[in-house]
This record gives structure tokens, C-alpha cells and sequence, in this order.
């Protein structure tokens, strides 16, 4: 049956009922709706995982990469349409695991995409393994033990790495979230959220309860990055809100084959590849 947003699929969410995913759906589909875009103006692309499968949810279009390498083709869509608002949607495990590298290099080079990392510090469709940000000493199926590394800093990461936008959100904060995406979407270039969302099932140290205690909305902007990068350094408390938000070129607003024309935009009717290859050969 249809659905009636025009933004969903007639699939429902799958997810384990209370998980965290649900509060990032609703905020990203509050997002579309409050930005007014037509599905068609919508390239999501997402990884394989728990999040990934919003893949079949919405009715955008829609790219469901391999693991850890949703982040590629998300900046490849925009370099070839420049019309589109392209977002990546990924799991902490694809993207600070397999990913990592995509994650820095393109923030790097400020591609246009919008980035939101659903955050439940385990690998979660395979039943919660230790994950890049798993804090040190917890015991997961991987780690019986406990972890023995200390976890990756996303937000500190991106700052130092020339992200033009990061920002953190909590799952269940629907409308500070919401609003989050709007300004992520609205920003020319990388921007980047790490979600903070519980993994009910799996994930039984950071809880509902756990969260609650230590997330706070961020009062004002920060005036320096330094003042930035203090704060994402924090451990007892989990601000949310935006980071850090500056203004320089896209890439493909830099790159000189593409700047003035898209690649969909270019006339390919005179390109004759098989004079190239006789060439070669
Ligand atoms: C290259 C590769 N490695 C491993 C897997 C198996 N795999 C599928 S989903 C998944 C876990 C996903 O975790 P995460 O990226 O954090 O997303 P979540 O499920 O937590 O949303 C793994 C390990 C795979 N599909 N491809
Ligand atoms: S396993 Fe965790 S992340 Fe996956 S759907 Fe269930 S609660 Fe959500």
C-alpha cells in the first residue's frame, strides 16, 4: 500500500521497538518536510548495519553501499549533480571502522554531503561487537574481557581535520535534532552529526538512563575552535548542538572541470571513446 508521506516507502521500520533509530527517522523525515524538498531533490545513500536498512524505508532516492563505504559514492552523487542534497547515513562501526578513511579525506576536500552518523558505540546488526567508539572497558561478544583501546573522538576528529560543520545530537531529542539536520542540510559542505543513540538491546551500559545524565544541550557557538575542541574532549557530560560551522568552498564548487557544469550537465554526444582506446592500443 502507498505510503502517505511522500518521503517513506510502504516498508515500516524494522528496528527493535524503542530503539534509537526511530527518533533519528522521525527527525530526518521532520527535516525534509521542514526544508520542503521534493523527494527527487534527495540522494540518500546508506551503509550496510542497522541504520543502512532506512534504506528501504524512505522513498528518496536511495543508495545502499557496501560496509564502511557509504561516504564515496554519497560525494560521488553530488559531483556529478550539483541539484541534489546528498545525505550519508552510517553506523559508528562502518564509518570510524572501514570507513575512516573516507571520513577524513573527504571531509578534507569539504564535499557537499550531509553525514549523520547513527552513533550506538557497537557493531549492532551482528549482535553488538566492540566498535571504534566502545568505551575502554566494557565487556561486549568481541571483548569479553573488556576493551582494551580507548575510543575514537569523532567530534575532535573532524575539527581537527577541517570539517566546515560538526555538530552532535541526541536520538530521542526529536526537535533540537530536527533542527540540526536543517542547518547540517543548509550547510554548503561537509557536515557532519555524530547521533548519540542507544542501542537497547545490545548496547546495556550507555542506556536510556545513562544518556539522560549526561546529555545537555550546548549553550552558545564557540568563539574559537580551541574552545570547540575543549569541549569535545568531555566525557562527564555529552553536549549537543553545533561545534563548529564555517564557510569556504565545496569541492566541486573549487574543482575546475566541474565548477561551472555538473558531470550530468555535459554534453557527451561528441566523445568518441572508441578513437581513445584505438589509440591506446
Ligand atoms: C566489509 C564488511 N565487513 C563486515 C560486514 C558484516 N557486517 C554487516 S552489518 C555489520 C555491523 C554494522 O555496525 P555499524 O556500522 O556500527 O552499524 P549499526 O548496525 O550499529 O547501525 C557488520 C560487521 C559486512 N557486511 N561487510
Ligand atoms: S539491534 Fe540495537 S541498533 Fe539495531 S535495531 Fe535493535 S536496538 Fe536498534
Amino acid at each position: 500500500m502507498e505510503n502517505s508521506n511522500k518521503y517513506l516507502s510502504h516498508i515500516k521500520p524494522t528496528w527493535c521497538p524503542g530503539c534509537g533509530n526511530f527518533g533519528i527517522f522521525t527527525s530526518l523525515k521532520n527535516a525534509f518536510k521542514k526544508l520542503d524538498l521534493d523527494p527527487s531533490e534527495l540522494a540518500v545513500v546508506t551503509d550496510v548495519g542497522c541504520s543502512g536498512n532506512t534504506a528501504d524505508f524512505l522513498k528518496t532516492y536511495v543508495f545502499h553501499a557496501l560496509h564502511g563505504r557509504a561516504l564515496p559514492p554519497a560525494a560521488g552523487i553530488k559531483l556529478a549533480n550539483h541539484k541534489l542534497k546528498v545525505v550519508a547515513i552510517i553506523g559508528d562501526g562502518g564509518c570510524y571502522g572501514e570507513g575512516l578513511g573516507h571520513y577524513i579525506n573527504l571531509m578534507r576536500g569539504n564535499h557537499d554531503i550531509t553525514v549523520l552518523v547513527h552513533d550506538n558505540s557497537l557493531y549492532s546488526l551482528t549482535t553488538g561487537q566492540t566498535s571504534p567508539t566502545t568505551p575502554k572497558g566494557i565487556k561486549t561478544k568481541s571483548s569479553p574481557n573488556g576493551v582494551i583501546e580507548e575510543p575514537l573522538n569523532p567530534l575532535a576528529l573532524a575539527l581537527a581535520n577541517s570539517a566546515s560543520f560538526c555538530a552532535r545530537t541526541y536520538a530521542l531529542d526529536i526537535k533540537d535534532q530536527t533542527n540540526t539536520i536543517i542547518k547540517a542540510i543548509s550547510h554548503s559542505g561537509f557536515s557532519l552529526i555524530d547521533i548519540l543513540q542507544p542501542c537497547i538491546t545490545f548496547n546495556k551500559t550507555q542506556t536510556i538512563k545513562w544518556y539522560q545524565e549526561r546529555v545537555y544541550k550546548l549553550k552558545n557557538r564557540f568563539k574559537n575552535k580551541e574552545e570547540a575542541f575543549k569541549e569535545t574532549l568531555r566525557t562527564d557530560k555529552l553536549g549537543t548542538g553545533i561545534f563548529w560551522q564555517e564557510k569556504r568552498p565545496a569541492y566541486h564548487q573549487e574543482c575546475q572541470t566541474l565548477k561551472n557544469e555538473a558531470l550530468v550537465a555535459k554534453n557527451i554526444k561528441n566523445i568518441n571513446l572508441g578513437e581513445l582506446i584505438d589509440k591506446l592500443v
